[in-house]
């Protein structure tokens, strides 16, 4: 007991000292993502250098699917634009940056080969129907509840290790700009 009784008053000591200095980030900053229902979902914004993501998710697949959506919203607080380059996941063979672009007045998903630009003090939304990353080759079906690791890498070598959210298809509405 008494053991325990200094650790635990070392832990307070610790924690009294840290509080100051973390009194900013004693609440993670919380925005809305989507909603199920009408009820809104929200995701903690995560800071990696200038980068600043918020709530990384897939949605569901069906057994025997190959293909999925990865999508967040990332802010970029510098003054240079950053550009997103690539992705990289254990869940997936192949992990590609997508656009949907309208080319002669049909949606076309195409591949991004210069990365996904985020202007300078600016914030991009990787949603369905617009830039995404792509999953091909899924290793196993993505169940609602879970979450996957995935990696980031941006063109000012900022490097973004993010666990992705899989939400219900059937009942995430997401939030866009
Ligand atoms: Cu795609």
């Amino acid at each position: 007991m008494a053991r325990l009784g200094v650790m635990g008053c070392a832990a307070l000591a610790l924690l009294a000292m840290a509080v100051p200095a973390l009194a900013e980030d004693a609440k993670p900053e919380m925005e809305v993502i989507g909603d199920i229902g009408g009820v809104p979902i929200k995701a903690a914004v995560q800071t990696f250098g200038p980068i600043r993501v918020v709530g990384p998710f897939s949605r569901s697949t069906n057994p025997g699917a190959h293909v999925a959506g990865v999508y967040m919203k990332l802010e970029n607080t510098s003054d240079k634009e950053i550009r997103l380059l690539n992705a990289a996941t254990d869940a997936a063979r192949d992990v590609l940056l997508h656009d949907m672009p309208m080319i002669e007045g049909v949606v076309t998903m195409t591949p991004v080969s210069e990365g996904i630009p985020i202007p300078a003090h600016g914030r991009i939304d990787l949603h369905p129907g617009g830039y995404h990353i792509m999953l091909s080759g899924l290793v196993k079906p993505l169940q609602p509840g879970r979450n996957f690791p995935m990696t980031l890498a941006f063109s000012d070598g900022t490097k973004a290790d993010l666990s992705v959210n899989v939400w219900d298809i059937q009942q995430l509405q997401i939030t866009t700009q």
